[in-house]
């Protein structure tokens, strides 16, 4: 299994999707390995010895849209090395790209659409590819598109993701939050998200004993932090309830963030969530402007909004309110109406612009919508570049607004940091600069990883020093400021992330 590189910016974290499709695997006796790329630089010397070593039947690719042309990549070399392995590809851009991948990319063999889990155990078992549902494949000249998957109705048959088959050590470098599920499914469908049908829109729950046994594992690993990466948590207030029960009556002390939707969460909730180690919540809020919300189907209103916002301080929970640029109907009227709405927001709020994804109502739709897509270039597709106008609205002034936000982030960063050095800190500037200079150490963790910077270190003569010489050795390899690169280095080796052994005079650096 692989799991394919994509920017530090998008909050690196173990690849649930591949993990549970590993655990499932290794369950039924089907010996997995996994070659994570997200943490280690590819090259495909890199792929060519691993493929010697384990000689695998079958290799299987995750990706997003956005790194997609990546994991095709990494499949075309994996033909080259070894053509007689089976390529399979899964996630949620080729689950609604499947013929076309098929046509474009001659070194894919199958296509995983949907839940992965049975699938891809049914085609390491060897059978009939045409009695696989959820699949594409090529016969002769034609493609095939089987039966979809019915969706997995009880989660908790499934084995807990298999982490340990990931270089965890690397992602506790990152100060990486570990992602967890305790459903599937989200009930609506709003036009730009591709969520509910990659999961289906009836939730399914599984046992509160199981996820916070799940929880208790990932502790194990070191893990401080979990993000719930269902669509919506909030969905089921029972389920909910009894998730921070668990929690608590295990006595379990962790912090963890979720996904949620404005008219989903009550006080009691919210407190609830806090009492039980919730110490964040992104919402998606998506507009300012309520003719905008009704047209992408969001089913909120501006003041449901200010209300969540609302409670969620009041609650002691910080919020993200998460906003995407360039929806249909956007203008420059409505541009600057979601800005002013932003900072009135007496909350944190971000930024996307609009990412026409596969399988979304907006792209299929985009005419009826007024969106222009501008490009197919997959890798642009991050929702930080603007690859779509509407009828009133170009490019460039969606690029304008963006760009003035990035800018205000930087200010703000800049204030804090000088207000640091002067000792003027409030408590709650306090706390951003110290997740400001969590972002950089974990940006540090991934520039080394991602060029396999300790893993290729030869041993090191030392003078005394052995963090600092290895500070000024690094600083020539990779282009960051150097306090922050010192910063980083010297925090991931207090606490034994980064660890050293001297022989001889020599220091010899690995991940801990
Ligand atoms: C949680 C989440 C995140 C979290 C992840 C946290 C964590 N620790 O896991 C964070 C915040 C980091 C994140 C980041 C991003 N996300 Co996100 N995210 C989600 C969300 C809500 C759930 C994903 C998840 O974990 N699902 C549970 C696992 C089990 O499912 P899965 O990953 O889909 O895997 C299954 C199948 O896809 C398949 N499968 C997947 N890979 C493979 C491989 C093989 C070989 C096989 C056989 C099968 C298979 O089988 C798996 C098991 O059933 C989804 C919405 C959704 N419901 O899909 C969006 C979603 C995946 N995200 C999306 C996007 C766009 C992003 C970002 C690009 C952010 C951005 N700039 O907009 C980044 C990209 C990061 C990346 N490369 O993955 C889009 C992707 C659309 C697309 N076509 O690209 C989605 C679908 C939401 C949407 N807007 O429509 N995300
Ligand atoms: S944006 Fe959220 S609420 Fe809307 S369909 Fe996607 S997961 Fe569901």
């Amino acid at each position: 299994m692989i799991s394919t590189p994509y920017p530090s910016s998008e909050f690196p974290t173990i690849p649930l999707g591949l993990a549970y499709v590993a655990a499932l695997l290794e369950k039924e006796g089907i010996e997995v390995q996994v070659q994570d790329f997200l943490v280690t630089q590819y090259c495909k010397e890199t792929l060519e010895k691993k493929i010697a070593e384990f000689a695998p039947e079958i290799i299987g690719i995750t990706s997003v849209t956005m790194n997609y042309p990546i994991a095709s990549r990494i499949l075309k070399d994996c033909k080259e090395i070894d053509r007689n392995i089976t390529t399979v590809i899964g996630g949620p851009h080729v689950s609604f790209w499947a013929e076309e991948a098929l046509r474009e990319a001659p070194w894919i063999d199958i296509v995983v659409r949907g839940e992965g889990e049975y699938t891809m155990l049914e085609i390491a078992q060897g059978k009939g590819l045409k009695e696989i549902d959820g699949i594409a494949f090529r016969e002769n000249r034609d493609i095939v598109l089987t039966k979809p998957r019915q969706w997995i109705e009880n989660l908790d048959e499934l084995p807990f993701p298999a982490r340990h088959l990931f270089p965890l050590s690397k992602y506790r470098a990152l100060f990486s939050e570990c992602g967890l599920i305790t459903s599937r499914g989200c009930p609506f469908n709003c036009i730009f998200c591709a969520g509910p049908k990659m999961v289906g829109r009836k939730g399914r729950f599984r046992s509160i004993k199981l996820v916070v046994d799940e929880i208790e594992e990932i502790l194990n690993y070191g893990f401080k932090t979990i993000t719930v990466a269902d669509d919506l948590l909030t969905l089921n207030r029972r389920h909910l309830y009894a998730f921070c029960d668990e929690i608590m009556a295990r006595k379990l002390k962790f912090q963890w963030s979720a996904n949620s939707r404005v008219d989903t969460v009550t006080p009691e909730l919210l407190n609830k969530m806090k009492e039980a180690g919730c110490y964040f919540i992104c919402y998606g809020v998506e507009s300012g402007n309520q003719k905008i919300l009704d047209t992408v189907r969001k089913k909120i209103t501006i003041e449901k909004i200010k209300g969540a916002v609302k409670l969620s301080n009041e609650a002691g929970i910080k919020s993200l309110a998460s906003f995407i640029l360039g929806l249909p109907g956007e203008t420059k009227e409505t541009l600057q109406e979601t800005a002013n709405f932003a900072k009135e927001l007496d909350t944190y709020y971000g930024f996307h612009l609009l990412s026409p994804f596969p399988g979304t109502e907006v792209r299929e739709k985009a005419k009826e919508y007024g969106i222009k897509i501008l490009t197919d270039d997959w890798l642009r597709y991050n929702a930080n570049e603007a690859i779509t106008e509407t009828e009133s609205l170009s490019v460039k002034e969606l690029e304008e607004i963006d760009r003035k936000y990035k800018e205000e982030i930087n200010c703000y960063i800049s204030y804090l940091e000088e207000s640091e050095k002067e000792g003027k800190l409030d408590t709650i500037e306090r706390e951003e600069w110290e997740k400001v200079k969590v972002r950089r150490r974990g940006e540090v963790a991934f520039k080394l990883l991602q060029k396999n910077i300790i893993e290729n270190l030869a041993a090191m003569e030392t003078k005394g020093d052995a963090i600092e010489e290895l500070v000024a050795r690094v600083s020539k390899e990779i282009a960051y400021p150097l306090n922050y690169l010192g910063e980083g280095i010297k925090e991931m080796a207090s606490k034994g992330i980064l660890k050293y052994e001297l022989h001889k005079g020599n220091v010899t650096w690995s991940w801990g």
